[in-house]
């Protein structure tokens, strides 16, 4: 039986295609699934049956790229083929479905289009999403001759992705594509671009004789739950219960490890307030006695201000970044604080530590819970008691403008409203800016099982994950938050949404404008702006619930508050994709950071 390296190692290669094998005898681990040996096969077909050994079940592009490999994904695989109307859709939903299922989201573009879709995995690197994106590149026959649409892609991809390298030839299909989704899913996780040979990566039509072979461990994150060094947790546990009014920051890398039961079981034993960044945020319910909300920048203003009482911090799977910390004022640095992350890198790199953890969140969250003493739980009675009147001051003082009944609506209201009416097991999506600010702040998640996640940044991100996040968990309801402006970026996608049946909702807080500018624009004008000013950041108005039923979608027009929850209802139970237009008052803000 014939051997060949595999990445640097000798397998054993069975002739069974789809039995996973094992490598090295007496060595008895599992490693990877053998999809056919050192065959002859088209690099096309390769590909085909990798990404679908993978469980990859989606992938999302603008033609023509891979042109090959599509045509043979309809006879090899179940692989459903979203084209879709622009490359930064196809890597927002190729994000928003990684973000949802937890696998790697899959998209393509032609050389022309290559930058667009850079563009687009630039949330998925800040969000620390495992996305992979595949691009036509250049061909060494051609390449510096001024071929149509060709420049040098590769660089612009590099800020952006963990990996980022070419398959010029068709023999290393197997390698690369393993690498790629070894690189998206370990550690932290986060996007790679593999660029193939020929504008179109034509490669791809090339034969050559290949493995491929998949290793399941790495078609999900995370592919292993690193240990941490139990002298690590020990003094990490140590200085925790030994703090008076410590406070748990928990960050995206929380629910990348699938966590949030265990930091909740750490914080009730030792009796911990919680805060949470946006990233996070579905770490933690928000009716929990020790949840206290989102810290930071778009945040509410109860964390902010339990953060700045504390007197220790423990970061959870967090950058420790400026939005988290309001720009580092909130905690401020010197504030003692401790960390767990699972990149080593990452630990004390804003503020100094006492003590630091390296390894999964969940399994050095579950260690800390079996090494720490429940006793000094009595000590912090106070402390939690300071921390829930601050949140209970937060709901009395919001409680008008969460039960607003004015029209047009206050969008805290409809934040409130999807805090009471989202089903248990929904995925909330939500876009930046204002929006992030009004649902990071004013929204509440009910149940541990509902999710929720937000755009790094990108004004436009929601309403493609959201798609994209139907399509990986295509049994749970996605229910979007969106501004008009975000939402006008990516509209032709409701007939993306509406030509796959992907049902989901998005409720469009829709005031005429990107009011999130209006306080910048005061500032700049010296209080008050000209009536021309509005020119640089209102629309027309528009009625999105009848364009939405234009493209084949159910459109709804909400006006009245008491009108939403019924919009939502009927929404949910739609059986096509629900534009809800929520008319919203452009002169509501959201409440700025305290620090
Ligand atoms: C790609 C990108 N460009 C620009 C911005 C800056 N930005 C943040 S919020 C915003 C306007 C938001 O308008 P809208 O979505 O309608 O929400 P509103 O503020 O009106 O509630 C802009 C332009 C951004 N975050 N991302
Ligand atoms: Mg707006």
């Amino acid at each position: 039986m014939a051997t060949r390296g595999l990445d640097g190692v000798k397998p054993i290669c069975l002739l069974r295609p789809n039995v996973p094998i094992e490598w090295a005898p007496g060595c008895g681990r599992k490693m990877g699934m053998m999809l056919g040996h050192n065959r002859k096969m088209l690099g096309a077909e390769c590909m085909a049956d990798m990404l679908e050994a993978y469980g990859v079940t989606h992938v999302f592009h603008v033609p023509a790229v891979l042109r090959k490999t599509f045509a043979v994904m309809e006879t090899r695989t179940k692989i459903k083929r979203l084209h879709v109307h622009s490359e930064a859709t196809a890597a927002y939903m190729a994000d928003g479905y990684a973000r949802a299922s937890g696998k790697p989201g899959i998209c393509m573009a032609q050389v022309i289009g290559a930058l667009n879709l850079a563009a687009g995995l630039r949330d998925a690197w800040l969000a620390h999403s495992p996305v992979i994106a595949f691009t036509g590149g250049r061909d060494p026959k051609t390449k510096f001759r001024h071929v149509y649409q060709e420049v040098d892609d590769v660089p612009a991809f590099e800020p952006v992705t963990k990996w980022n390298a070419t398959v010029d030839d068709v023999n290393r299909f197997p390698d690369m594509v393993r690498q790629a989704f070894r690189a998206a899913t370990t550690g932290t996780p986060g996007p790679v671009h593999l660029q193939f040979r020929g504008n179109e990566g034509q490669v791809d039509g090339d034969e050559g004789e290949m493995e491929p072979m998949v290793e399941p461990e790495f078609s999900r994150v995370p592919p292993f739950r690193p240990e941490p060094d139990q002298a690590s947790v020990l003094a990490a546990v140590k200085v925790l219960q030994s703090a008076a009014r410590p406070v748990i920051v928990a960050g995206g890398g929380v629910r990348a490890s699938g966590a949030a039961r265990e930091l909740v079981a750490l914080a009730e034993a030792l009796q911990i307030p919680v805060v949470t960044s946006l990233n996070g945020k579905d770490s933690i319910t928000g009716s929990h006695p020790l949840s206290c909300g989102v810290v930071g920048s778009y945040s509410r203003e109860s964390a902010n201000k339990v953060v700045n009482a504390a007197d220790l911090i423990c970061f959870v799977g967090s950058t420790t970044g400026g939005m988290t910390t309001h720009f580092w004022a909130v905690p401020k640095i010197g504030t003692p604080a401790i960390q767990i992350d699972i990149n080593p890198e990452a630990l004390g790199v804003n503020y100094p530590l006492q003590a630091r953890v390296n390894g999964d969140a969940k399994v050095a969250l579950a260690k800390m819970l079996a090494a720490c003493d429940k006793s000094t739980a009595g000590k912090r009675k106070a402390w939690v008691e300071q921390a829930q009147s601050i949140v209970k001051e937060w709901y009395a003082k919001y409680k008008p403008m969460l039960e607003s009944d004015t029209v047009p609506i206050n969008p805290a209201r409809i934040c409130h409203e999807l805090s009471k009416h989202v089903p248990d097991d929904a995925i909330v999506v939500v876009d930046t800016g204002h929006a992030g600010m009004w649902m990071g702040g004013m929204y509440d998640l009910r149940t541990s099982t509902q999710s929720y996640m937000r755009s790094a940044g990108h004004l436009g991100w929601a309403f493609p994950a959201g798609l994209g996040a139907k399509c990986g968990a295509p049994d749970r309801p996605v229910v979007t938050f969106t501004g008009d402006a975000g939402f006008w970026y990516h509209i032709g996608d409701i007939e993306t949404a509406v030509r796959w049946k992907i049902n989901a909702v998005t409720v469009v807080n829709n005031n005429g404008g990107g009011n999130q500018s209006k306080r910048g624009f005061d500032r700049v004008y010296g209080g008050t702006q000209t009536e021309q000013a509005r020119e640089l950041w209102t629309f027309n108005k528009m009625n999105f619930a009848r364009l939405a039923e234009d493209m084949g979608a159910i459109g709804i027009r909400v006006e009245k508050p008491g009108d939403f929850p019924a919009a939502l209802a009927s929404a949910l139970k739609a059986d096509r994709p629900v534009i809800i237009d929520v008319v919203t008052d452009i002169d509501a803000l959201a409440p700025l950071a305290v620090s």
